[in-house]
């Protein structure tokens, strides 16, 4: 049985940068819709003992293609918020430190220009679907933007993401409206770079 992660934070902790309408609307219907149909599906296709990382990177072993879409979608949008909502923080380290904070000045020139980038991205991904830092185990970094719910595991980059950041219109809409650019400013704020290292520091070996 696939779980929601528990928020160690209220609803209303996020505020004035995330709301409390929307923190209540996207974990309590948004990401618990997704997990329930994803348990649903995993059970149709019998992986429901599976981790969800090993799914998402095997589904072409799904034979029913309406279960395997099922999986893709559901699954991904299990995944995804569930790594979006535990980055998340009212008392967020506010920059990264140590392997990850070397390697992002290494491979994006500082955090700033991480920073711009990964805006660039979000705000240019057109429609529903998320930006991405992601890792693999060598140590390297990937900046990418995805669709829908993939994620650049479905989509077998060979890097599993460590930063995930949400663009469907539910993420942001009771409160932002059409400004996207707005949200975007304002989840920096609550982006907790601590967590985002240690889960940078728990796939490189
Ligand atoms: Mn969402």
């Amino acid at each position: 049985m696939f779980t929601q992660v528990k928020l160690p934070y209220a609803f209303d902790a996020l505020e004035p940068y995330i709301d409390t309408l929307t923190m209540e609307t996207h974990y309590g219907k948004h990401h618990a819709t997704y997990t329930a149909n994803f348990n649903k599906a995993a059970e149709m296709a019998g992986v429901q003992d599976k981790d969800v990382i090993e799914i998402l990177s095997n589904l072409e072993c799904v034979a029913d293609p309406a279960v395997r879409t099922a999986l893709r979608n559901n699954g991904g949008g299990f995944y995804n918020h569930n790594l979006y909502f535990s980055q998340l923080s009212p008392n967020p380290a506010n920059q990264p430190t140590g392997k990850l904070a070397e390697k992002i000045d290494s491979t994006f020139g500082s955090f700033d220009n991480l920073k711009a980038e990964l805006t660039r991205l979000a705000s240019g991904q057109f429609g529903s679907g998320w930006a991405w830092l992601s890792a693999n185990k060598n140590g390297d970094l990937m900046i990418s933007a995805s669709p829908n719910q993939d994620n650049p595991i479905s989509e077998k980059t060979g890097y599993i993401p460590i930063l995930a950041i949400d663009v469907w219109e539910h993420a942001y809409y009771l409160k932002y409206k059409n400004l996207r650019a707005d949200y975007l400013k304002n989840l920096f704020n609550v982006i907790d770079w601590n967590i985002v290292s240690e889960n940078y520091n728990a796939i490189v070996k």
